[in-house]
């Protein structure tokens, strides 16, 4: 029988992007159930449909323990907290978990899967599949081919990380701060740390003991597992910029052996999910103003790094909510149908 998916946290800006790109990949799904906390139940959301589910609205139900009974495939974005609580319940179901979440991205019996990098990884889950945090995934995508010619010792990345990182109100907060600045008005910064209007911030998620980011530790650790190779080095630096959706990327990537730029563009040509965006005689060259709602990771101003014996530089851009989260996430949906 057709998979019934459950989405959890299906009002949230992940959650509805989810519904959009079930239907977009028409998911063969028998049922969508929408799944969000006490507060959102009974709330209508329009679907467009996938599978064996019309066009239609869905009532969204609450979550509990109870609601993942008969459902295959649990699409969860809802936190780490709540997906710490419903681990237990979804398992126990017979549903797998894919969590959107930072929660088990690390544990040792969770795969975290990109599922142009790592597809494989998905057979030895045990209830439970993680998705990447969004800058590392996109990162991940582009490295992929260019490791498949030389594996890299080193990779510098300093990330341009859009509003949509931090859900929907975060998107308000850029939207609401930037009239307020436009009108004169006093300026409310409640998600971010600072204003994100007019600024950009260096600031992701929460310091740690080295004062790196919680963000930055996250694209060392998550490449390390996603490529396979503890001996591969991240040096990240994140920022938040004052961009709606799509995150941006500046990647210097040291490698073993020659990787020339001839060959990483055909590399990047040939494989599936990247599209090479990059003729600087015409100023083209991707740019998050361009791509949101975009489905590939878009790779441009790509060209020689002359400090290393091997390197070249990049520049990479894709939509966070759709690639660095909800279709990551159905595309991993994908590889576990029969
Ligand atoms: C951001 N990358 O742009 C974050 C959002 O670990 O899943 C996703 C955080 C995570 O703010």
């Amino acid at each position: 029988a057709n998979p019934v998916v459950a989405i959890a946290g299906a009002t949230g800006a992940v959650g509805q992007e989810f519904m959009q790109v079930l239907h977009d990949l028409d998911f063969p799904a028998s049922e969508v159930r929408a799944l969000a906390s006490a507060r959102s139940a009974g709330k209508k959301i329009e679907f467009a449909g996938c599978g064996q589910v019309p066009a239609g609205e869905l009532t969204v139900q609450e979550m509990t323990s109870e609601s993942f009974k008969d459902v295959d495939i649990a699409l969860f974005s809802c936190g780490a907290g709540i997906s710490k609580e419903m681990r237990e319940a979804v398992v126990a179901s017979g549903a797998v978990m894919i969590d959107n979440s930072s929660a088990f991205r690390m544990d040792a019996d969770v795969p975290l899967v990109v599922p142009e990098v790592n597809p494989g990884d998905v057979s030895w889950h045990s209830g439970v599949i993680a998705n990447p945090n969004c800058s590392t995934i996109q990162m991940v995508v582009a490295l992929k081919p260019l490791y498949d010619i030389a594996p890299i010792k080193r990779v510098v990345v300093s990330t341009y990380q859009a509003a949509s990182g931090g859900g929907a109100p975060a998107m308000e907060e850029l939207y609401g701060q930037t009239k307020d600045f436009l009108n004169g008005d006093e300026l409310k910064v409640e998600v971010f740390q600072h204003r994100i209007a007019f600024n950009c911030i260096p600031h992701i998620d929460v310091f740690l003991e080295d004062d790196s980011t919680k963000e930055e530790w996250k694209m060392v650790v998550e490449t390390k597992k996603i490529m396979g190779d503890e001996n591969i080095a991240v040096a990240a630096t994140c920022v938040r910029v004052p961009v709606l959706r799509c995150h941006a990327e500046s990647v210097n990537v040291e490698f073993t052996g020659e990787v020339s730029v001839e060959a990483a563009r055909k590399a990047f040509e040939a494989f599936e999910g990247i599209t090479l965006m990059d003729d600087c005689s015409s100023n083209i060259y991707p740019m998050p103003g361009l791509l949101a709602g975009t489905n590939d990771t878009y790779i441009g101003r790509l060209r020689k790094d002359s400090t290393v014996e091997h390197g070249l530089a990049m520049w990479i851009v894709a939509d966070q909510i759709r690639k660095g989260a909800a279709l990551n996430a159905v595309q991993i949906a994908q590889l576990l149908l029969p």
